[in-house]
């Protein structure tokens, strides 16, 4: 079946793309467009052309499983440049999401007649690259330097309301977009309107905003390549004729899409889909529906849950202990959306709706109809089993209970209820309305139905879903906790807070592991540690974190913890440094100079070497979702692709032999390598 086809209207051709899932531009679609638009140009009856698709959305971009593999003529930019020596009336109909090559597409078409629901964007940005078939010569053209370079180094698409404010868009079509496309072209006809080529526009604009726009979106692009590359292609739009500026665009299109860092962003782009796919799950699977859904604790995560879902207007309950504790969370949920308005993300009329959704209660009764209810509250067992039990008497036989616990064993959770199979855990990430990541724990007799009901769920509310099962701290912060173990040892070896910080922070981290523990409270780390058995970590390793929270140091909320903070300003804790020479000398631990590799090279390939292991153990179901797990949760730089992705980048047997030094020098506790890491490093 061709997935191009055109039909002729009386003297308008409407060429239609057809190739689902999101009509990418595979080859076929290129040559089949290329041809249609010949034959179209060969008939002496057609005086507007509409370029649409079929299925749910306009073009949404190149197709990226084609990277990476020999280029087949014709390309999309060679397709473009035909599209655009083309003298009838061309009109793009667009719904869904044109995206990337899709709006570069459209962007080549004389006119744009865009649905009320569709959007287009350029977010090639995500995969490490810029629009490369002319959209940074052109959108310039179209809505100015500015707001081109928003688009395009933000990659965020646009709303077709928006559109038509830019003057991409022509017309908006309420509904019925072929037809409202067909009568627009039959105006265009009749009132002899142009083929209104974008690359014929002018641009003007001075060279001062390109540098200070690079300045604005540092911070946001800190060792991403490919915004740079896009405000240099854009600045040659103004500087050079449209055919030159092609020509800085493919130059800077090449370079990218042959590095490291696009292949590391598309891997992860197909490992995010890949990890909602799960073997004995498919689209045959029954899910329940969710409509209510219950929430069990006001805290910080209990309200940060409970906004996720009233973002997507599901009616939440939430349950508290007394009704201060209800006024409180109340007020939290309501200082989430009032922070929300001030920073225009959404409007008060929003806020008032989400608002409108939630309920506050003391009475377990009041969730009985709930389709799934949320536990959040204190992390400690007995707590938690007493809440299930609860549940478990109270709610309707198909309700879901999960918990969204951050470590505890979901099987002794699921184990004090009559209903094992629809228990399962939500491990949100804090602040759970912003992070992505939602790690979903399977337990040894969660049902296929309750984790296809989650996995839908996840999607529903916009977040990044990775199945987990059940291990002290599942994916993430098992990872993390050997992370920190690292860089716990390190200071008490002789490296200080600042080099270990300013290392992981070069490496690409969001901020070094002493400052993200400042920010997030040591003490939290500390509680959760004294539940454990000290086979269960390296106590040396934590000395100081206990020794500072006993002290009241816990962080940036009592002005001290690895540091000091006073009125903005931040200097090195000097405790720190005296614990850390008094633990040495505890521990026996001679101190040294520590070279700012060891410490990257101990701190991440202890993430890598345990992300190995959660794979090998079965917790997670593949290397590529440890990789979605650590970029999500805590900011693994993306243009490295995941800890896994990065440890194949630098070659695993390099990780293996360092790995193995390690053990040497300190120990095979905590450095014998993944025998799957070994496996496939021989491989
Ligand atoms: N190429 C190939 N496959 C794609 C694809 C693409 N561009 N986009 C989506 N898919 C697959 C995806 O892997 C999944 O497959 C299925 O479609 C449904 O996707 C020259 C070089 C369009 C908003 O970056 O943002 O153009 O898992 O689960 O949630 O300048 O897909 O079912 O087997 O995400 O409804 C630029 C990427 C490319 C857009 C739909 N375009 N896609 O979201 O479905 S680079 C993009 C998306 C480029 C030019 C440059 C989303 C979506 P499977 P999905 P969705």
């Amino acid at each position: 079946m061709s997935v191009v086809s055109t039909e002729i209207n009386n003297d308008i051709a409407v060429i239609i793309i057809d190739n689902p899932p999101v009509n990418a531009l595979s080859h076929a679609v290129r040559e089949g467009v290329s041809r249609a638009f010949v034959d179209v140009e060969a008939r002496d009856d057609v005086r507007a052309i509409i370029l649409c698709c079929a299925g749910r959305t306009f073009c949404a971009g190149a197709d990226i499983s084609e990277f990476g593999k020999p280029p087949k003529s014709p390309s999309l930019p060679e397709l473009i440049d035909q599209m655009d020596k083309i003298n009838i009336p061309l009109i793009a109909a667009i719904h869904g999401t044109a995206l990337g090559g899709g709006f570069e597409l459209a962007l080549c078409c004389h006119y744009r007649i865009l649905e009320a629901s569709a959007k287009v964007g350029l977010p090639e940005v995500n995969l490490g690259l810029i629009p490369g078939a002319g959209g940074t010569q052109r959108l310039p053209r179209l809505i100015g330097v500015s707001q081109a370079l928003d688009m395009i180094t933000s990659g965020k698409p646009v709303s077709a309301e928006k559109t038509l404010a830019l003057k991409i868009a022509d017309r908006i079509s309420q509904n019925n977009l072929k037809q409202n496309a067909i009568t627009f072209a039959e105006e265009i006809i009749k009132n002899k309107q142009p083929a209104k080529r974008v690359s014929d526009l002018d641009i003007k604009d001075n060279s001062e905003v390109f540098d200070i726009f690079a300045k604005k979106i540092a911070a946001r692009t800190r060792g991403f390549l490919a915004p740079a590359a896009a405000i240099e292609a854009v600045k040659a739009a103004t500087t050079l004729s449209f055919k030159e500026g092609l020509m800085v665009e493919r130059e800077q299109f090449i370079k990218l899409v042959e590095g490291a860092q696009s292949k590391a962003q598309c891997h992860l782009f197909f490992a995010e889909r890949e990890a909602a796919k799960v073997p004995g799950i498919d689209k045959n699977t029954a899910v329940y529906d969710i409509g209510q859904v219950a929430v069990i604790g006001g805290g910080i995560m209990g309200c940060g849950i409970a906004v996720s879902f009233l973002n997507k207007m599901f009616p939440v309950t939430l349950l508290e202990i007394s009704p201060d504790a209800c006024g409180a969370a109340r007020q939290k949920i309501t200082n989430i959306y009032d922070s929300s308005v001030k920073k225009g993300r959404i409007t008060e009329d929003q806020k008032e709706k989400m608002l409108a959704g939630l309920i506050l209660t003391c009475e377990y009764d009041d969730i009985a109809n709930a389709d799934l209810v949320i536990e959040a509250v204190f992390e400690k067992m007995e707590i938690k089993k007493q809440v299930f039990e609860k549940l478990d008497s109270v709610m309707k036989p198909t309700a879901i209970l999960a918990t969204n616990t951050s470590f505890l064993d979901i099987n002794e959770i699921a184990s004090v209820t009559s209903r094992p199979q629809n228990v399962l855990g939500l491990h949100f990430f804090s602040p759970a309305h912003i992070m992505p990541l939602l790690e979903i724990v399977r337990t040894d007799h969660t049902s296929n139905e309750t984790l296809a009901t989650a996995l839908k769920l996840a999607k529903m509310v916009g977040k990044t879903a990775v199945i987990s099962g059940v291990c002290y701290g599942f994916i993430a912060n098992r990872m993390s906790s050997c992370y920190g173990r690292e860089a716990g040892l390190l200071l008490l070896e002789g490296a200080d807070v600042e080099q270990v910080d300013r290392v992981l922070y070069e490496f690409g981290m969001p901020m070094g592991m002493f400052t993200m523990l400042d920010m997030a409270g040591i003490d939290i780390g500390v509680m959760a540690r004294e539940k454990l058995g000290p086979e269960l970590y390296d106590q040396r390793a934590f000395a100081i974190h206990t020794a500072l929270v006993k002290d009241g140091n816990k962080g940036q909320k009592t002005g001290a913890g690895f540091y000091v903070y006073d009125g903005g300003q931040k200097s090195l804790n000097p405790m720190v440094t005296e614990l850390a020479k008094i633990f040495a000398d505890a521990f026996q631990i001679t101190r040294r100079t520590i070279s700012d590799k060891e410490i990257e090279e101990r701190c991440i390939f202890a993430l890598i070497n345990e992300g190995f292991k959660i794979v090998e153990e079965g917790i997670a179901l593949r290397a590529s979702d440890v990789d979605v797990v650590y970029t999500s949760a805590f900011g693994f730089p993306r243009y490295k692709g995941g800890p896994l992705f990065y440890a194949e980048q630098i070659g695993l047997d390099y990780v293996v032999r360092k790995i193995n030094e390690f053990a040497k020098m300190h120990g095979e506790r905590w450095w014998k390598p993944s025998n799957l890491m070994i496996k496939l490093a021989t491989k």
